[in-house]
């Protein structure tokens, strides 16, 4: 191995068989009762939860560290209302058929449309931006490695996290997601890459049938 600087492993944590076994069921217990939601309460949720969500998606495996992604965490309610305008616009042509016969009757089990009131009312929108390049600080410009995977695992702590804590979330990927740019004022070296609705579900919130029945085991992986 190359010489590099590098610091002894102090933090890992061995568990017992038996401890890990029941840790690998109790995470999974955990991890499947996190369901995608579209009815937010506008319930407050503090900042330093969100803060401290996103600092666990910081820490996610990413391209040579360079940390390819920036989370806009949108609490105003007139950028709320920005947001929800536009990606309503977007997607109002989306469901008159842009999106094609075929996305559109894939989608019919989730019973989506262009509506989306919980851009406005969820207390927390969180924009996540990947970034193709970093402007360095002499000028350079210093290039990404893997940056989709890179911002796609850290999208997957930051759900997890905030699952972990108690809140909910949908992903949205409203198409054209350019708006989200303006909006957030970000640098031409980012791209929008999804935005999360964060919050308490409302208490009618409901789950499609169609979104609980998960692939077995037995098809989603092979042990050889
Ligand atoms: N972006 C649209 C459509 C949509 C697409 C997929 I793939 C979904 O899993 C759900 C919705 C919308 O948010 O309504």
């Amino acid at each position: 191995m190359q010489k590099h600087d590098a610091l002894p492993l102090k933090d890992f944590i061995e568990y017992a068989p038996a401890e890990m076994l029941s840790r690998s069921e109790q995470f999974y217990t955990e991890i499947k009762r996190r369901h995608s939601i579209r009815q937010f309460s506008d319930r407050p949720v503090p900042q330093t939860i969100i803060e401290n969500c996103i600092k666990a998606a910081g820490t996610a495996p990413n391209g040579a560290n360079h940390q390819p992604w920036h989370f806009v965490a949108i609490h105003s309610r007139q950028v709320k209302t920005q947001v929800r305008e536009q990606a309503e616009a977007h997607e109002t042509g989306f469901y008159e058929g842009r999106g094609g016969a075929q996305w559109l009757d894939a989608l019919k089990p989730l019973g989506t449309d262009a509506d989306k009131p919980y851009l406005e009312h969820a207390p927390w929108l969180i924009a996540i931006f990947s970034q193709k390049n970093t402007q360095q600080e002499d000028g350079n410009k210093q290039s990404n490695y893997y940056v989709h995977e890179s911002v796609g695992i850290a999208t997957g702590f930051l759900i997890n996290a905030l699952h972990h804590c108690g809140l909910a979330t949908l992903t949205h990927t409203p198409k054209p997601m350019s708006f989200l740019s303006k909006i957030c004022d970000r640098p031409d070296n980012e791209r929008p890459y999804m935005l999360l609705i964060v919050g308490y579900p409302a208490e009618d919130a409901t789950v499609p049938r169609h979104a609980i029945n998960k692939k077995p085991l037995g098809e989603i992986a092979t042990f050889i």
